[in-house]
């Protein structure tokens, strides 16, 4: 089941001044950072708010690692902006596999490692009225 929006991604073409503007203009801090090689990304985790099932709501700011990552393509497209959504569930096995029962594309087999060790995937843009989709099951729920 989905429980809570676990974050929105933004790709971004400079992550530290991008960082930066959230704390100067909304008193955001970072919780986290890494760097993710598979995804191809930098990222900066801002926490906003607890949620009712024990996670937590973030805003993901995304900046490329390489030019043919997807969000260094989306960002050559599309310049910055929100790039995805992401819901967070304690089950991300099963909610991919019910998703795909019902013909969305889900766009891995086997979820893969998301921020801060959680286990994600993602639902192809096409089949979610434009909205490129993350599910989220973050390291304290599996
Ligand atoms: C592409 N499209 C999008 C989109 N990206 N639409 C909405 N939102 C997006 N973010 C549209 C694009 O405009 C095209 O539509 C069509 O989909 C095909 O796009 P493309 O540019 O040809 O690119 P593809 O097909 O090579 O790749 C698109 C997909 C790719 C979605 C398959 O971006 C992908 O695999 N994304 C999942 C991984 C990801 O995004 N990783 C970065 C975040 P038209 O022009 O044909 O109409 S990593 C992350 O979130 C982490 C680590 C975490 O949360 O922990
Ligand atoms: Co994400």
């Amino acid at each position: 089941m989905l429980t809570r929006i676990d974050h929105i991604g933004i790709a971004c073409f400079d992550l530290d001044k991008t960082v930066e503007f959230y704390r100067a203009t909304y008193g955001f801090e970072v919780h986290h950072t890494e760097i993710n090689e598979e995804q191809g990304v930098r990222e900066a985790m801002l926490k906003i708010n607890e949620t009712s099932d024990g996670g937590a709501s973030y805003l993901q700011l995304l900046e490329p690692t390489r030019e043919d990552s997807a969000v260094g393509k989306w960002l050559a497209k599309n310049g910055e902006g929100v790039h995805h959504i992401a819901f967070g569930t304690a089950d991300v096995d099963a909610d991919a596999a019910g998703i795909r029962g019902k013909g969305v594309r889900v766009l891995y087999d086997e979820p893969r490692t998301g921020s801060m060790g959680s286990r994600i995937t993602f639902l192809h843009p096409k089949d979610c009225h434009g909205v490129l989709t993350e599910l989220v099951t973050s390291a304290t729920e599996h």
